[in-house]
């Protein structure tokens, strides 16, 4: 219940529409939680893991046709298809209504309809923004409740506010067929039907806190990302905060909880954010940032006590597994863990490893940000953190050095649109493929590519006091497949430069790429590194990246006119600068 007419009504219709047994709205309460968990141990929707080593923690089992987000049956509904533009899948709004609708025409019956009211971002931050979901998945529930501020204060906050984004899901048969996630950006509305899998299912995450609030930010002059925020505090007790935008399984929760290295004795790191940063200008031109959400839902193969002690830690209580395998001894098990061998796989078939990995590769953890220890108290601050650096990053075998730094915000602003990773399990589909992934943001920007950078660009008129930008890549293989660069910890040593680098305290190698470090500037004492791969890492072969931004500049070109000039023309003079040198 509730004193807003319009949400009122807005369930009472999705009620006489999906026509479920019983209507529930959520309070958020850990008696809510609890009650959630024990009917979904007992309905087999969640089961229990070893109670002494893993208190509070349980798994999940989703439908293995229901593993990942689908970005092919993810929709931009707006009235025009070049709104929505050519890296949306599109759908005019009737026809999306129409096609959606008769999917959830009497989809809860037998179930019950769960209103879930959710603020994204600190419930007093003016930067911040509600919805409520709508879902018949108990499920989704108690993952809001871990991930986003949800419940009776953020019901009090839309009260007040009198807007909220209307998210409606349900998990409908499951079938991939009749699954379907689509935006209305134009009505602040989201609809989700078929499948109960992250990001296609808790619908503050990438729908909304992405998707929809990307629209909103291009109208309102701010900016919706797909980036973690991190605090580096030195041992002069100097802190910066960087935001960093890497496609999907490609290191933000790693990067976000960052151990240092022994040889970095007085570092600390403090999380803001994993996943997603909502950046404005304050009063001072000051680009700020805030975490919209309250909870990580996180990779879990790859974890262990030595890539992220931090991370293991953190799911060894109060957390809720989906997809992985368990041991003997009814422990949570993943390819990575250090100790345990599977003797159950993700589907809860006896582990033969003929049938592939114990865990799904894209088995994650969900858990609440204040069981990381490392969580910084400025994560609550409703003006967010000063921004020092945006760094994008992808997943690169080969030609991404190590790192390198823009050499202005518009030539920042081309580094981000050129991002090309390889795929990763995150979605369904082809693993390992290299594709452009502009900011991260392929397959979570709400609107036409184009816009998105001309309102990129668009930063550098309001404020002379931007942020500088980078690009890294963790992820350079020898020709054996060995990754060149230790990551995890080690990164540091390379977020250490892009400090300097902020505060001019050191120089670098300027290429038309942009300044890459000298190699003396990257501190790689005690690590294995030969110095033919520091070499690698630290250097461009212009040959190669004249290709590259050849091909950049297709990519650009296939948004067509409405590609902002400023981006083809930094594309086109880098290109001519490296054509100069490769000849
Ligand atoms: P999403 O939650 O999908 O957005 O992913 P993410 O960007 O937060 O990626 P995450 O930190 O969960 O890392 C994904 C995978 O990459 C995990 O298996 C990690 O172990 C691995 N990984 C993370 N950082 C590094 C690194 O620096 N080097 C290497 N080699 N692997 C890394
Ligand atoms: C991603 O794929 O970038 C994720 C996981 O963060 S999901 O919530 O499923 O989108
Ligand atoms: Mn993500």
């Amino acid at each position: 219940m509730t004193t807003l007419s319009a949400l009122q009504s807005w369930v009472d219709q999705v009620a006489s529409h999906t026509r479920p047994d019983a209507i529930r709205w959520c309070t958020g309460s850990d008696a809510e939680y609890q009650e959630m968990i024990e009917k979904m141990l007992s309905d087999g929707t969640l089961t229990t893991l070893n109670e002494a080593r893993y208190p509070n923690c349980y798994l999940h089992r989703s439908d293995p046709s229901d593993v990942a987000r689908v970005e092919h049956l993810t929709f931009v509904c707006t009235d025009e298809e070049a709104d929505a533009g050519p890296n949306n899948h599109w759908m005019k709004p009737e026809l999306g209504h129409k096609k959606i609708d008769a999917l959830f025409d009497g989809c809860m019956q037998g179930r019950t309809l769960y209103v879930v009211p959710y603020c994204m971002g600190p419930i007093d931050s003016p930067y911040s923004r509600c919805g409520v979901e709508i879902t018949d998945s108990a499920y989704v529930v108690v993952n809001m409740k871990l991930m986003t501020r949800m419940g009776s204060k953020a019901l009090e906050r839309i009260e007040e506010d009198g807007s909220f984004v209307k998210g409606l899901h349900s998990t409908g048969d499951l079938d991939p067929e009749r699954r379907f996630i689509m935006h209305f950006p134009h009505e602040l509305t989201i609809k989700s039907i078929g499948s109960g899998y992250g990001g296609n299912a808790l619908l503050g995450k990438k729908c909304h806190a992405l998707r929809i609030a990307s629209y909103q930010a291009r109208r309102e002059g701010w900016l919706a990302e797909h980036m973690l925020i991190v605090g580096l505090e030195s041992p002069e007790g100097e802190t910066h905060y960087l935001a960093c935008a890497f496609p999907s399984a490609c290191g933000k929760t790693n990067l976000a909880m960052l151990i240092p290295p022994e040889s970095l004795p007085g570092w600390k790191i403090w999380t803001l954010g994993d996943d997603i940063a909502w950046l404005h200008l304050d009063d001072d031109d000051q680009l700020r940032a805030i975490n919209p959400e309250s909870g990580y839902f996180g990779v879990v193969p790859g974890t262990n006590e030595n890539t992220n002690k931090n991370a293991y830690e953190m799911i060894m209580h109060d957390t809720i597994f989906t997809n992985v395998a368990t041991t003997e001894d009814n422990e949570p098990w993943w390819e990575g863990k250090l100790d345990g061998t599977p003797t159950t796989d993700w589907q809860g078939r006896v582990f033969d490893s003929a049938n592939g990995k114990a865990a799904h590769p894209n088995s994650r953890f969900t858990v609440a940000a204040s069981n990381n220890p490392c969580y910084s108290s400025l994560a609550e601050a409703p003006a967010g953190v000063p921004i020092s650096a945006i760094v994008f990053g992808g997943r690169r075998k080969e030609l991404a050095p190590l790192v390198y730094e823009a050499k202005s915000w518009q030539h920042g602003v081309l580094v981000g649109a050129g991002v090309a990773s390889e795929t990763t399990a995150a979605n369904v589909g082809e693993v390992g493929v290299v594709r452009r992934d502009p900011m991260a943001m392929k397959p979570f920007c709400g609107y036409n590519f184009a816009d998105y950078w001309a309102h990129w660009l668009s930063f550098a008129e309001r404020s002379e006091n931007l942020p500088k930008i980078f690009h890294v890549n963790w992820f350079r293989q020898s020709s054996d497949g060995d990754f060149l660069w230790p990551g995890f910890g080690e990164n540091l040593r390379v977020l250490r430069w892009i400090i300097a680098r902020c505060e001019n305290r050191v120089g670098a190698n300027e290429t038309p790429i942009g300044f890459l470090p000298n190699a003396e500037d990257i501190d790689t004492t005690g690590l294995n590194i030969s110095a033919d791969a520091l070499q690698a890492l630290t250097s461009i072969d212009c040959g190669q990246w004249h290709a590259e931004l050849k091909s950049v500049g297709q990519y650009l070109e296939s948004f067509g006119e409405r590609l902002p000039d400023a981006l083809r023309q930094q594309q086109e003079s880098i290109a001519a600068e490296l054509a100069t040198r490769s000849s």
